[in-house]
């Protein structure tokens, strides 16, 4: 059993619009699973990550036939808060929201590609390091870059990650892999889509935190 497979990401339709509901539905999953990870670090990452979701769940919830899709929000609020958008509301989480989704996504994806230190083979720090230096830095000023620097030393080793994404279970590197693979295809596509989104409608900010 793959935690993965049991909460893929749904296929998006052909014009990408990314379904609200279906969208927190997917990523209600992300939070409980930094619990596995071992350290009381990632409890920071945990509580932004919900934070995120708990905003954009708020907006969502109060005219779900309004908020179909998450550009539906990021239309409404560019419109109702002109001065502020895109620095407001569910735009705002949504936009850190889909850094650390990405994060998640060139991580996957760079230990599905065997990417490996190979004089630490079961160490993913070259891992999480590209990922945290292509969808995170940038918008950290040092004191949070430090706080990436404590995370990374606490990451677990690579078998103790692939088994969390098992379920506890004992299983074969390339069979988790391959799980990890087949979930990437459409979760990929989700956060691509997001990203897409942000940029066509011009509410990307590159401030650092
Ligand atoms: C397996 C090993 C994993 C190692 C993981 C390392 C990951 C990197 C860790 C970096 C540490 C991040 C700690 C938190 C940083 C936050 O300050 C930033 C900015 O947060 C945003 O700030 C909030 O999220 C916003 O919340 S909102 O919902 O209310 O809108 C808002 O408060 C905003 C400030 O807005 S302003 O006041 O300027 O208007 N957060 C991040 O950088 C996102 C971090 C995501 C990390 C994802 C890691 C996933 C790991 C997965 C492992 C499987």
């Amino acid at each position: 059993m793959s935690l993965l497979l049991d909460n893929q990401f749904k296929e998006l339709p052909p014009d990408r619009a990314v379904d609200t509901k279906l969208f927190l539905e997917s990523v209600s999953h992300i939070p409980s699973f930094f619990d596995c990870l071992g350290s009381n670090v990632f409890s920071v990452i945990k509580s932004d990550i919900n934070g995120n979701i708990v905003k954009i769940k708020a907006v969502y919830l109060k005219d779900p036939a309004r908020y179909v899709t998450l550009q539906d929000i990021v239309e409404a609020e560019r419109d109702a808060h002109p001065a502020e958008w895109p620095k407001v509301g569910a735009t705002l989480a949504l936009m850190w929201l889909k850094r650390g989704l990405r994060f998640i996504q060139i991580l996957l994806q760079s230990l599905a590609d065997g990417e490996r230190d190979e004089n630490n083979p079961n160490l993913i720090r070259v891992n999480v390091t590209k990922a945290y230096e292509e969808a995170l830095k940038k918008y950290h000023g040092w004191l949070v870059q430090k706080i990436f620097h404590v995370a990374l030393h606490a990451a677990p080793y690579k078998s103790n990650f692939l088994k969390a994404l098992s379920k506890g279970e004992e299983v074969k590197e390339e069979e988790c892999l391959a799980n990890v693979r087949q979930f990437l295809v459409t979760y990929t596509a989700t956060v691509d889509a997001v990203y897409d989104m942000y940029s066509h409608l011009n509410a990307e900010l590159d401030y650092t935190v």
